[in-house]
């Protein structure tokens, strides 16, 4: 029996697994033991990779519409040629802007590479990713604080940290890797701040229930605190940051006596944080989407970094205000998809990093694109104008992801060609595809996945492929040959080629892997970046900024705050209740196309969508367990759910999980202005009895 050590390509820990194989059927999966991130343990959904049907695919070949409801299979040389004839055509009608892309932070590095070649460098489209959905907020913060999107921190801090603080992280759901290093931790006081007490706040030392989305008034009330009572390290803020006496300016209008109005914390307990964030010798403080994903995501998270600097909780073991990556590969996506940047990082309008791009990829300026996509939102928006004509999606779901999904029906009826790269030709998104190129799951393939600490790991076929199975490096590959790219990827042959590219677009970047092999990552312990050539390590987990410098030229951290915006769509009247959205369960992932496979996650899954609400709002209407009622949304939409009673969730809030499409529907269009995330966790919304009139 041979054993195969690859990468899980679910979410942003990226634990490794051994698949111990015989012949060509996946006997047993364990977690490779000693692997860094998962030492020994690994969810369900990881252990289940050898699950899903998909992995003895029935029809390998792509689908091409032939009228409404049917589709032909042809051949992948067929299909390469039809589908880059038709995005030819498009583009020769309409121009380029004409085409888009939307990815995600589930491809390879290599594949997010070489889409950005294809995609953004020859087609001259839009090409964004499903983690605008995700990370976008934390990429724009860590840029403005930190000089570059650099998460400084080592899955080990949970284990070496005295005060571990979570903003809108429900780990024991979403990371049950780091759920298991917290648990581990056994010197720790754990403070949770979220509207609903989640499984991760049941399990905390100290629940912060505060109102959806006051966490910025929260954050600068704690700073002004910290700050007036001088339990800040002033010889770090003096030396290492810069803008700190206009932060402090700022945070002086957040009186305490005034907290409990706008958080529902009060004035005590907000006392309470500040004082064990003083007492704490290694504080760390963690957000992921209740911050991200906000009308005030990017000024929120960099006051959760401001607090960590000021109190000089950086750069030190167990510190660091720090951001927790959703999907295996966001990191990944973030520094080589050519999308917001160029790879490796810096603007697409920077001479000095298109020179070195340029020599990197042997390629001319002229052959370099020169501005950043356009973001998800107005790629939709632009396909609802008329502007994109054709727009291929490759490894996610937005027809049921996409904040007011109904929107993205609409999008996809004008659309000319709709194009659908996935796993599954079932999806809610390739129902309505005009071609379906299909895809072999992660374990049939291979390249690099960077987890949410910075972690290289190798992603490697466990199985053979048949015959006609495709890759998605392999489809994209193909289909820019039949475009015409000829000689442009002469140097993206193969993944490998794909990863020694990045290798150099990185040098000289805070991402730097020059000193990383492609083959060498193969059965190792995964590497953090940066890592330079010639360079030995001295441990396994490294942190950044433990030399105190930041990445902006003048090398210090940039306290950014504003005044706390309005929400722009508040309660009313008519919807005074507040719904919230995340993940449900662990053996449920995102849209469950691949999770519905796994038998013992679908057993213990309910079927059809939920809510949670509180026992007081279901007496007031009436309502008993499992009973329907139906929800209005201030978008305009109403769906049906299923009553689930808990405590667990205020009177005047609901929380709906995201694996059915029902939740979407209700979301409303509105973003961060600064990273275009949606914010998907407050709508407005009222509830009914299902059958009840009025
Ligand atoms: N099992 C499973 N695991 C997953 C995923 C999955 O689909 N299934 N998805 C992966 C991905 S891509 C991601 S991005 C991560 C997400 O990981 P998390 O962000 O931890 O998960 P969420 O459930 O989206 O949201 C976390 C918490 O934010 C809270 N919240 C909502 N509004 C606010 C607010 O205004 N303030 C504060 N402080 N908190 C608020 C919610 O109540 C929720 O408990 O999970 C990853 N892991
Ligand atoms: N209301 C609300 N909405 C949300 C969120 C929320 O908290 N609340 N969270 C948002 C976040 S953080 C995220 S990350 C998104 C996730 O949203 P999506 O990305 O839309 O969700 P997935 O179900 O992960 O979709 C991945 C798709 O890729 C396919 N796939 C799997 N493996 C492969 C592969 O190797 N190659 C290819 N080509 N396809 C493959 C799967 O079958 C599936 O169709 O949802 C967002 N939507
Ligand atoms: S889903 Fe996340 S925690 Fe679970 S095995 Fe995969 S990488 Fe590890
Ligand atoms: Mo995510």
């Amino acid at each position: 029996m041979k054993k195969v050590q690859t990468t899980c390509n679910y979410c942003s820990l990226a634990c490794n697994l051994d698949f111990h194989v015989e012949g060509n059927t996946i006997q047993k999966v364990m977690p490779t033991p000693d692997y860094p991130v998962n030492k020994n343990f690994a969810c369900i959904k990881g252990l289940s990779l050898d699950k899903p049907a998909i992995v003895n695919h029935t029809n390998p070949l792509p689908r091409i519409k032939e009228g409404k409801g049917k589709f032909k299979n042809v051949s992948w040389e067929e299909g390469f040629r039809h589908t880059a004839g038709k995005i030819n055509e498009i583009i020769k009608k309409y121009g380029n802007e004409a085409f888009a892309a939307i990815s995600t932070g589930q491809l390879t590095m290599e594949e997010m590479a070489l889409l950005g070649h294809v995609g953004r460098n020859f087609l001259r489209g839009d090409v964004d990713g499903n983690t605008r959905l995700c990370m976008a907020t934390s990429v724009v913060a860590h840029k403005q604080c930190l000089g570059y999107d650099a998460p400084p921190y080592t899955l080990n801090d949970f284990e070496l940290s005295d005060t571990i603080i979570l903003i809108g992280a429900n780990p024991v759901v979403a990371h049950p890797i780091v759920w298991d290093r917290i648990c581990s931790n056994k010197n720790k006081k754990l403070i949770v701040i979220d509207p609903r007490n989640s499984e991760s706040a049941q399990r905390a030392d100290y629940w912060y229930g505060i109102k959806p989305k006051s966490d910025l008034a929260l954050l600068y009330t704690l700073a002004n605190i910290l700050i007036e009572k001088g339990w800040i390290d002033k010889n770090y803020v003096d030396s290492y940051t810069e803008a700190f006496e206009e932060f402090k300016a700022h945070v002086a209008a957040f009186k305490l006596d005034e907290v409990e109005k706008a958080t529902g914390i009060s004035a005590e307990k907000l006392m309470d944080l500040a004082k064990m964030i003083h007492e704490g010798k290694k504080v760390s403080l963690w957000w992921t989407m209740g911050v991200n994903q906000s009308y005030a995501g990017v000024r929120t998270a960099q006051a959760i970094m401001a607090i960590a600097v000021m109190t000089g909780n950086i750069g030190r073991e167990g510190t660091g205000g720090n951001s927790l990556t959703g999907q295996c590969n966001a990191m990944g996506s973030r520094a080589f998809s050519h999308q917001a940047g160029l790879y490796g990082g810096g603007d697409f309008d920077n001479p000095k990093r298109r020179e070195a791009v340029c020599n990197a990829l042997g390629i001319t300026d002229e052959q370099l694109v020169n501005k950043p996509t356009a973001p998800y939102n107005v790629i939709i928006e632009k396909i609802l104008a008329g502007t994109i004509k054709c727009l291929w999606i490759l490894c996610t779901n937005p027809r049921h992801s996409w904040a007011n999904n109904e929107t993205f029906q609409k999008a996809i009826e004008k659309l000319e060609l709709f194009i659908v790269q996935d796993i599954y030709d079932d999806t809610d998104s390739s129902m309505d595809c005009d071609i379906f190129l299909p895809v072999v799951p992660g374990i049939k393939k291979e390249g690099t996945i960077i987890n949410t600490e910075r972690r290289l790991s190798a992603m490697r076929p466990v199985i053979e492929r048949r015959p006609d199975d495709r890759t998605d490096y392999q489809v994209i590959f193909g289909l820019g040959e039949a475009l015409g790219m000829g000689s442009l990827l002469d140097n993206w042959k193969t993944p490998k080629d794909a990863f020694n590219l990045m290798k150099k677009c990185s040098k000289g970047m805070p991402c730097e892997i020059t000193g990383v092999d492609y083959d060498a990552l193969v059965n190792s312990k995964g590497i953090q970046w940066p890592f330079r050539e010639g360079e030995t390590l001295a441990s396994d987990e490294r942190r950044l900024f433990e030399n105190n410098k930041f990445y902006h030229p003048s090398g210090k951290f940039k306290f950014m705050f504003e005044a706390i915006p309005e929400n722009p769509i508040k309660n009313t009247e008519e919807f005074p209740y507040t719904l919230n959205t995340g993940r449900g369960t662990v053996g449920q992932w995102h849209t469950q196309t691949r999770t519905r496979e796994v038998a013992f996650v679908q057993d213990v899954s309910a079927k059809d969508a939920y809510v949670l609400l509180n026992p007081d709002l279901a007496k007031k209407y009436s309502l008993a367990e499992n009973d329907l009622l139906e929800i209005r949304s201030i978008n305009g939409q109403n769906a049906t759910f299923k009553a689930r009673i808990t405590a667990n969730v205020p009177f005047d809030q609901l929380y709906a999980p995201i694996h059915y499409i029902e939740t979407n529907k209700l979301t409303p269009s509105l973003y961060d202005p600064y990273s275009k995330e949606p914010s998907y966790k407050t709508t407005p919304v009222n509830i009914k009895k299902e059958g009840v009139k009025g």
